[in-house]
């Protein structure tokens, strides 16, 4: 037997770890941390394990499927994308460019082909109707960057490993292994926090993997984040804490609009509303004002809500009024070797909120998308504009997306419909056409994306592992193959399609060469093959004003925006309890380290063991329900039902109840044998998708009112 082993990245989170893969002949015969990684040094989740098992998964498709009906048959490449461009071309010719909708998941931003030419193809459509994960997710994160510091992609990530003092609001790394905030093993660096003395604070709904790890946790009612921030800066004026431009002269504006933003907000009168005591709101502002090296890190808790654009901001706010923006330990900017910003403004990402508004009920664009809360409706009402062709890339939306039922039956009514996905599941089987492109390990790998929000500069390249079957696609040439049918439209000129066939022949590796030529670290694809455990570029250094992008140069603490929604929040909890009786529920969700999203419940290692998609609720709760541990219980809301095993838990803050997303493979006509038989329920089933941010048009996936009764 020869074996050989080698060092990649884990394409699957955030976290970027580095693997070492051993391999005998075509087959992987393990998966381990790899100890030689500066960055993951030998960490790896679970998932990172199961990288074989995808790669081997016999339900990944190998090649594409075009449906008649219900029944689907194999073709080659010609034959389906020559059928999709067809297609394709037809709904444009006939009903314009907006007619094509694209919806673009969560992989994308772990996939260099997509990011890259994905990315060009989506936007090169010319369609107002592009969609994404985002408002699912960050967006309200990136209206901040936006609005704060003149980009989109400049989100700032909390220096964990120099924070003595790390506070998390609406984050559970232990599971999620972090997000926006790119850092294996984060368990080992909040135990290093507090190992050095430093402390580490959680506010969530669920004591949580993380908080458990905690110095503290404190329960905070779901969705009013941004109550709470609010006075916490309250309580930061109110004793002279304010210090924005120590240690280093940082220029703001706004710092006035946001003391009066904040002066109605008093501890006493947000800990009615958000169940945290006034005394922990006063110390937990006073901690992070007299810590020298702190942050507050907020993530997918904090936007996810009715309120999350202010919470979002506020959240950057905090840090910033405290001292804590582009200094060590506090919220800092990435120097990535691969700079995302002159990139982004190329594919022409580079923000914009507003500029125009949805056909149907006039939501917001923002970074040249709309929210996924009009995608159904943009496809059911009738008129010009009307979304009649369909091209999902790397997403679920029909689990992922609140409203999954009608999505399902608005997808069924679209005249095209194609997926570029490796499997056959609850969306893409609504598809006329999938393509399905080689797997992570037939693929080269480089995290552009999420180096940009590495805890430490680094750098890594992972050239595929196996060769590709000769008749596979990487997902860049299907796009590009996409992109080349479909034209480059006229309106970006003859040099558009120069620069298209020069793509052609590049390939995602030589745009990486050349951008990381020409980033901040001088380095080459060259020098990353020459270290393959990945490169340490160094800790994070205060960028800031150089980094900014605002047209003044400064840090705007309370943009307009901003101010206007916080009449919406007043409104929302002028009466404390509004729709909040006693016995009365909301729905949070939660993640599994075994888990990612929708789409790695096919592989028997990540699904063994007792059900995961089960409802977590308070004794007190459960017992006003005569619920016990196992029951099971039907959770409704005014969009549908769904049942679910009971799990009794004090970890439930009393009031709140939580089911996980990503679930619900029960559906007819997927291929995916392993997950079907773990099927458990969908909770985008119930969630509504008319409740939102109205500030960002982000979904509100948490803090819905649901009833829970015995089955
Ligand atoms: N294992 C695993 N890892 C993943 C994923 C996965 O599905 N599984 N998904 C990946 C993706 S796409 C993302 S975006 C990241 C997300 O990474 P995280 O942001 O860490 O996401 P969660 O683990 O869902 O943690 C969110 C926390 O917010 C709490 N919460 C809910 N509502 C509220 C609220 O209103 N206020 C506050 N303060 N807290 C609230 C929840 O109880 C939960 O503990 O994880 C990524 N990593
Ligand atoms: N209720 C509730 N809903 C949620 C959330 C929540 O916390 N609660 N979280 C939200 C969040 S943060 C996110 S990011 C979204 C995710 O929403 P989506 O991105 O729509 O969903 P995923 O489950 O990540 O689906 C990923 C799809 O990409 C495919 N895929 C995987 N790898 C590749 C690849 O390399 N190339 C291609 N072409 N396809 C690939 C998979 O087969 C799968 O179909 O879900 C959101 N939905
Ligand atoms: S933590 Fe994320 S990157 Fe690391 S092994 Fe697990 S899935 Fe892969
Ligand atoms: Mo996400």
């Amino acid at each position: 037997m020869t074996t050989t082993t080698h060092y990649r990245s884990c394409p699957l989170c955030e976290a970027t770890c580095g693997v070492a893969v051993t391999v005998d002949g075509d087959r992987v015969t393990s998966v381990r941390g790899d100890d030689d990684d500066p960055f993951s040094r030998g960490y790896i989740c679970p998932k990172g394990t199961a990288l074989a098992d995808l790669h081997d998964d016999p339900d990944r498709l190998r090649h594409p499927m075009i449906r008649e009906g219900s029944s689907w048959r194999e073709v080659d490449w010609d034959t389906a994308l020559d059928h999709v461009a067809a297609k394709l071309l037809a709904v444009r010719a006939a009903h314009g460019k907006d007619a094509i909708a694209v919806y673009q998941g969560n992989p994308t931003a772990h996939n260099l082909g997509l990011i890259t030419y994905g990315q060009l193809l989506m936007r090169t459509l010319g369609t107002r109707n592009a969609y994404s994960a985002t408002s699912l997710d960050q967006l309200p994160h990136m209206l901040a960057a936006l609005l704060m510091f003149g980009n989109q992609l400049l989100m700032p990530v909390p220096d964990i490993d120099r924070s003595d003092l790390f506070i998390c609001l609406g984050a559970n790394p232990l599971a999620s292994n972090g997000s926006i905030m790119t850092a294996p093993d984060v368990k080992g660096r909040l135990k290093a926090i507090r190992d050095r003395g430093g402390l580490v604070i959680v506010l969530d709904p669920r004591r949580t993997e993380t908080a458990d790890k905690a110095d503290r946790h404190l329960f905070i009612r779901p969705a009013t984040d941004a109550v709470l921030l609010l006075a916490m800066i309250h309580v930061l004026f109110a004793d002279y804490l304010v210090t924005p431009s120590r240690p280093r002269r940082l220029e703001t504006t706004g710092l006035d609009a946001l003391r009066a933003a904040a002066s109605a907000w008093t501890p006493e009168r947000a800990a009615v509303i958000t169940g945290v005591a006034a005394a922990d709101i006063r110390e937990l502002a006073r901690a992070l004002a007299r810590t020298p090296r702190a942050v507050l890190y907020g993530r997918v808790g904090v936007c996810t809500q009715e309120f999350g654009g202010l919470a979002a901001w506020l959240c950057y706010a905090v840090n910033a009024l405290t001292g804590h923006l582009d200094e060590p330990g506090g919220l800092m900017f990435t120097t990535p070797a691969i700079d995302p910003l002159p990139l982004a403004k190329l594919l022409g990402f580079d923000g914009g909120f507003a500029r125009y508004r949805s056909r149907v009920s006039g939501k917001p664009e923002f970074g040249g998308e709309f929210p996924v809360t009009v995608l159904a409706e943009e496809i059911e009402t009738p008129g010009d504009g009307q979304i009649r062709a369909l091209i999902t890339s790397a997403g679920n939306p029909v689990l992922s997306a609140p409203g999954g039922p009608r999505l399902e039956q608005a997808f069924a009514k679209l005249d095209f419909m194609v997926s570029i996905d490796p499997y056959m599941n609850e969306t893409t089987r609504l598809a006329h056409v999938i393509l399905p492109p080689t797997s992570a390990l037939e693929r080269s790998h480089y995290d552009a994306a999420l180096n940009a929000f590495a805890v430490r500069n680094v750098a890594k390249y992972s050239p595929p592992l196996f060769e590709r079957a000769a008749d596979a696609r990487h997902d860049w040439e299907i796009c590009l193959a996409l992109w080349t049918r479909l034209g480059v439209p006229r309106r970006l000129g003859p040099g558009a399609r120069l620069v298209r066939r020069l793509l052609g022949k590049l390939g995602p590796e030589a745009i990486v060469d050349l951008a990381l030529r020409a980033g901040p670290h001088r380095l080459s694809l060259k020098k990353l093959r020459a270290a393959p455990h990945g490169l340490d570029l160094g800790p994070l250094e205060s960028r800031l004003p150089g980094r900014l992008a605002t047209t003044d140069r400064k840090v705007h603490l309370a943009p307009a925006e901003y101010l206007a929604d916080l009449a919406r929040l007043e409104r929302r909890f002028a009466a404390p309890a509004a729709g909040h009786g006693p016995g009365d529920l909301v729905l949070i969700g939660r993640r599994h380290l075994r888990d990612n999203n929708s789409w790695m419940h096919n592989t028997e290692r990540l699904v063994k063991g007792p059900p995961r998609c089960t409802l977590l609720i308070h004794p007190n709760d459960a017992a006003l329900r005569g619920l016990a541990a196992g029951d099971r219980a039907r959770v409704s809301t005014t969009k549908g039902a769904i049942e679910l095993v009971v799990e009794v838990s004090d970890t439930m803050m009393p009031g709140v109840v939580s089911v996980p997303h990503g679930w619900g493979h029960g559906r007819a006509g997927t291929r995916l044998r392993v997950a079907s038989a773990h099927a458990g329920a969908s909770v985008n089933d119930i969630v509504d998708p008319a409740v939102i941010d109205e500030l960002s048009g982000t979904s509100a996936l948490t803090g819905q009112r649901v009833e829970v009764a015995r089955a």
